[in-house]
């Protein structure tokens, strides 16, 4: 595949790599993209609209119950083929003196479990969840809550330490993604649908500051004509590829 030789021409002309991961790059582990149909229970809901402040503080059982059933399929869940080969291109630009960081829109952890040593979580976790009441994040939860909602030791009720709709990004997070996005020269989205601000507008910024800009996704996004490249399949098959073709070439 041309377009593969291009990528790994790409990567070997980097000094500053960065990826920008979303849910295409767990779909292959079985997670769900944030926007499949939900399934079961969930059907008759919209992630959107459950992803907010708003539906938490409407209704903090059903919001609570959600957030720990996904909690629970994450931990069952195995990191794949895109993982690992993430984690070896993450080894291949240190032998060749590139940096490379991962900033992930998953709040997964698989990149983590897989061995990426470098992730910027900039919706944060599913699996650090904090009080409502004093922000403090809380050690230890039960595996499945024994409540819903669940209650944190300080009379707060406990939240998800995901970044919902109308949240701002971590401030340590966004300050990284600034300075990533500034000294990038390859910058590559994988498996993000490219709708969900402000993420969606960093390639363009990454492109601006003068990167080399790829898209890998199983199918179009609004932003896909504004990559210098796009690689259309799924994310574990062409991520191993470009290891075979680095490694090999
Ligand atoms: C494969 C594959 C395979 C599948 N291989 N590919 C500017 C303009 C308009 C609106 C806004 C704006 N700035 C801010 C907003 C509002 C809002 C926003 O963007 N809304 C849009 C819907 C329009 N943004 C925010 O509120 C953000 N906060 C913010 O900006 O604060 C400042 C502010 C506040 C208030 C007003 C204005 C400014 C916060 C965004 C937080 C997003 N949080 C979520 C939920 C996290 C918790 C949870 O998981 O429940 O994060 S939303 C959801 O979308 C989740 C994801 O990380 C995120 C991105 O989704 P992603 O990863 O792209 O997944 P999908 O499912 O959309 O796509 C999967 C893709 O994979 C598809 O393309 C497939 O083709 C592909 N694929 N299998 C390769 N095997």
């Amino acid at each position: 595949m041309k377009e593969i030789e291009a990528l790994a021409k790409a990567l070997r002309n980097a000094k500053h790599v960065v990826v920008l991961g979303g849910a295409g790059v767990s779909a292959e582990s079985g997670i769900p993209t944030f926007r499949d149909a939900l399934e079961g229970y969930w059907s008759k809901y919209d992630p959107e609209l459950l992803a907010t402040p708003e539906a938490f503080r409407r209704d903090p059982a059903l919001v609570t119950r959600w957030y720990d059933e996904r909690r629970q399929k994450v931990l069952a869940c195995q990191p794949n083929d895109a993982h690992r080969a993430l984690v070896e291109v993450e080894a291949w630009c240190h032998e060749h003196a590139s940096t490379f960081v991962i900033l992930t829109q998953n709040v997964d952890g698989l990149h983590q479990r897989a061995g990426s040593k470098d992730v910027v979580e900039v919706h944060g976790s599913l699996l650090k969840w904090r009080s409502t009441r004093s922000n403090q994040e809380v050690e230890d939860l039960p595996i499945p809550f024994r409540t819903y909602p669940a209650n944190a030791p300080d009379g707060g009720l406990l939240r998800p330490g995901v970044v919902w709709f109308g949240e701002n990004l971590p401030e340590l997070a966004v300050e990284r993604v600034e300075l990533e996005l500034a000294r990038a020269d390859l910058f590559i989205a994988i498996g993000t649908s490219g709708i969900v601000y402000p993420a969606a507008a960093w390639s363009e910024v990454a492109r601006q500051n003068g990167a080399f800009t790829a898209e890998i996704n199983r199918d179009p996004t609004p932003l896909s004509s504004s990559f210098n490249m796009v690689l259309r399949g799924n994310a574990g098959e062409i991520l191993t590829s470009l290891i075979s073709e680095i490694r090999g070439g």
